[in-house]
């Protein structure tokens, strides 16, 4: 389904008068802050979405046909991401998982992504299902195998994944491993700490010069009693050990329960190995859910740091790391799931860009511990959804992308288009 120009234009036109109160009132309460900058940060800020996300997930006790109208292939998925950018601005590129969508004719598949205004941007490797007719199996691991002939398996597959990749102009490779054991003693640590460092070494050696390697790191789940990269630490030790060009990826769900992850962030920035995100929502462990729906002040507090940290390298926000959502809808629409997500991270964005760094700074100094948090809190508690609405007025895009979502009754074309029954490859 494509939107019309103007069909965004009278959705606008309907909500311009409510919006420019909105924000003239922002523009007073901000009075002396250079808001222009902030808006211009916002219009460049773009967020990957993934094409394993836009069907309906699932859990292993089931999983319910929620909205129909899912895309079949790569093509309709690249078409799905195309829609949430023309409403929002703000979803300019796509990450795909391999073998789960595999493009066939990549030339073909760049411009039809061109098309919509996306790039392509990490490409996944996927060593945690076996795949049908696959010689051997990853039920005991893929890079930490003890048979090397396993190990051989998962390197190719992940060489093969970045030639995809470089075909369609990404430039990042991201790593996850199912890795891991269930049972005390069913692993030597070292040794399978060693067989994935030897592994990872044999993919790194495989990347273009320009490209990056996230290495992602989870605590827990397929394997539950240790996890290969199991935490922020171990995914440093291995990025360190194999080169400039490997990173640290942070999902957000992947931590033991009140792990501080804004602090995690932080110290990557600081040794200049954080690479990107999965961003997420959580509330007991890797539960997939929009970003900013259970914990939205732990994501101001993310945005705090990686905006702090980011400019005292002189980085650019928007292009010096991996922006991903990362999630799973079980209940909800996926495309207005990941239309609230992107919300979510740039209402967090905006609040980050608007600490007063100076004061904060001034504060921590004092060890002024109550205006420290009145400092964080009074960003936190204002309300700049005008703000991240002016940004995308400005980009073409919505002022309200979900209202015009389903203004525009978008779930039934799509599910006329394709069908009740469809079912997008992920999980
Ligand atoms: C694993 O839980 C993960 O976060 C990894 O990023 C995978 O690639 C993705 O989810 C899909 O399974
Ligand atoms: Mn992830």
């Amino acid at each position: 389904m494509n939107l019309d120009q103007n069909q965004i234009q009278q959705h606008n036109d309907s909500l311009i008068s409510n919006h420019q109160v909105r924000l003239n009132n922002l523009k007073n309460e901000w009075n002396g802050i250079d808001l222009e900058k902030v808006i211009q940060k916002l219009v460049d800020f773009q967020i990957a979405i993934p094409s394993w996300a836009l069907g309906t997930g699932g859990t292993r006790f089931g999983r319910f046909a929620i909205s129909g109208g899912e895309p079949r292939n790569i093509e309709e998925k690249i078409a799905d991401v195309g829609l949430l950018h023309a409403l929002n601005n703000a979803s300019g590129a796509i990450s795909l998982h391999i073998p789960w969508d595999i493009p066939q004719n990549p030339e073909e598949i760049k411009k039809l992504a061109a098309q919509y205004n996306l790039k392509f941007d990490a490409v996944n490797s996927n060593t945690f299902q076996d795949q049908p007719g696959q010689p051997l199996s990853y039920k005991f691991g893929s890079l930490q195998h003890v048979d090397k002939a396993v190990r051989k398996m998962a390197i190719e597959h992940n060489i093969e994944v970045i030639r995809q990749g470089v075909a369609l102009g990404s430039e990042s490779l991201t790593v996850w491993l199912a890795d891991g054991s269930c049972f005390p003693g069913q692993l030597n640590f070292r040794k399978a700490f060693e067989n994935t460092l030897e592994s990872l070494q044999e993919i790194y050696a495989a990347l273009p010069a320009d490209w990056k390697m996230f290495v992602e790191y989870k605590a827990f789940e397929p394997n539950f009693y240790s996890t290969t990269v199991g935490d922020w630490g171990q995914s440093l030790l291995y990025a360190s050990k194999l080169g400039e060009k490997a990173y640290t990826l942070v999902d957000l769900g992947h931590h033991l329960p009140n792990a501080n992850i804004e602090q995690i962030v932080s110290l990557l920035l600081m040794e200049g190995k954080l690479g990107g995100f999965h961003f997420n929502d959580s509330k007991y462990g890797d539960d997939d859910l929009t970003t900013g729906s259970i914990k939205p002040y732990q994501l101001f507090l993310i945005f705090n740091e990686l905006v702090e940290g980011m400019d005292a390298k002189n980085m650019d926000h928007a292009t010096s790391l991996g922006w991903m959502i990362d999630a799973s809808h079980n209940v909800k629409d996926p495309l207005e799931d990941l239309l609230q997500s992107v919300e979510a991270i740039m209402i967090a964005y905006a609040q980050a860009l608007l600490v007063d760094r100076k004061a904060l700074t001034a504060a921590q100094q004092n060890n002024d511990v109550v205006q420290c948090q009145e400092i964080l809190q009074h960003t936190f508690r204002s309300d700049l959804r005008a703000l991240v609405a002016e940004a995308r007025l400005r980009a073409g895009a919505a002022l309200s992308p979900l209202s015009l979502y389903r203004n525009l009754n978008c779930r039934k074309t799509l599910v006329q288009e394709r069908g009740q029954g469809t079912v997008a490859t992920g999980l």
